[in-house]
């Protein structure tokens, strides 16, 4: 690349900025991304504010392009990481401003799965958008469903499943959780590609959600329910 093609990013203005940060994160550019965090920080933005309308702004492009087959795994997997690489940088100075936080969701594949792509990219996108996400990893029998639940008790339990051999486990755990009296305290969402609505349905699931972006869509609506009710 010539010097005339390079892009100084200590040189663009702050929207200038974001616009790049957009196109770095969508090109899966981990450093350049860690690079537009700290300048941003250095003059004077909220960790907030980075977090919403740089990364997770440019994240939704990428949702949008992942959705209408634009983009494909491996990209989305490269803007995934260099997310993280921001959200590293931030993640502390996050905790230390009090930004609000939405609420807590468990997230895991259920037994006999390995599959963890969706799971993985559910767990950024709703960190992303201001949950705090615990992710058990794959495999996961019921007992360790229902200890994370008691250790971290949070607002919604996530599953995932992407095999139709292991899909029904999700109604294991779901009953396990009515057996023991548990089920009405978490709000159950369920996802993996070969679900659908009326297999949630079916399980007792509250919603299947069909992508990340329909994942954090969902979460936040029970979220605002769940106040209103606390409040009202
Ligand atoms: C990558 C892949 C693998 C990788 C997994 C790597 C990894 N780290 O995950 C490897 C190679 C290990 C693998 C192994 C196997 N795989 Co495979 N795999 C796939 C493949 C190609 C892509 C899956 C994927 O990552 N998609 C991309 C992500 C982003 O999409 P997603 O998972 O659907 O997630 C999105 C939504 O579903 C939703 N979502 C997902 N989870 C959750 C959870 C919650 C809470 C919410 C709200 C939303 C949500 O949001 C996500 C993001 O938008 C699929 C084919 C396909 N098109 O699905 C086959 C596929 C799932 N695999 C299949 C099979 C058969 C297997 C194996 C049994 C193969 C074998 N004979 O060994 C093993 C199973 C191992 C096991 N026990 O789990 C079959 C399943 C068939 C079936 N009907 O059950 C598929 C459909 C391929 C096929 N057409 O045959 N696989």
């Amino acid at each position: 690349m010539s010097d005339e093609e390079d892009i100084v990013l200590s040189e663009l203005n702050d929207d200038e900025l974001v616009e790049q940060m957009f196109d770095d994160l969508y090109d899966g550019l981990k450093e350049e991304i860690e690079e537009g965090v700290n300048i941003l920080l250095e003059r004077g933005w909220m960790p907030y504010d980075i977090l919403t309308k740089a990364l997770v702004g440019g994240m939704t492009i990428v949702g949008h392009d992942f959705r209408d087959g634009i983009l494909f795994v491996p990209e989305v997997l490269l803007a995934a990481n260099a997310m993280k690489g921001g959200m590293a940088i931030l993640k502390p100075l996050l905790a230390e401003t009090g930004a609000p936080r939405v609420g807590k969701m468990v997230i895991g594949t259920v037994k006999g799965d390995i599959h963890d792509i969706g799971k993985n990219l559910v767990a950024m996108m709703m960190e992303g958008a201001g949950f705090e996400v615990v992710d058990i990893g794959i495999n996961n029998p019921v007992e360790n469903y229902l200890e994370a639940l008691e250790n971290e008790q949070p607002d919604i339990l996530g599953m995932s499943a992407l095999l139709t051999t292991t899909m029904p486990y999700m109604k294991v755990v779901i009953d396990t959780l009515v057996e023991q009296g548990l089920r009405d305290e978490y709000t159950v969402l369920v996802g993996g590609a070969p679900l659908n609505e009326e297999f949630g349905k079916a399980i007792g699931a509250d919603g299947y959600c069909r992508d990340a972006a329909v994942a954090v869509e969902m979460a936040k609506d029970f979220m605002s329910r769940k106040h209103n009710q606390l409040a009202g």
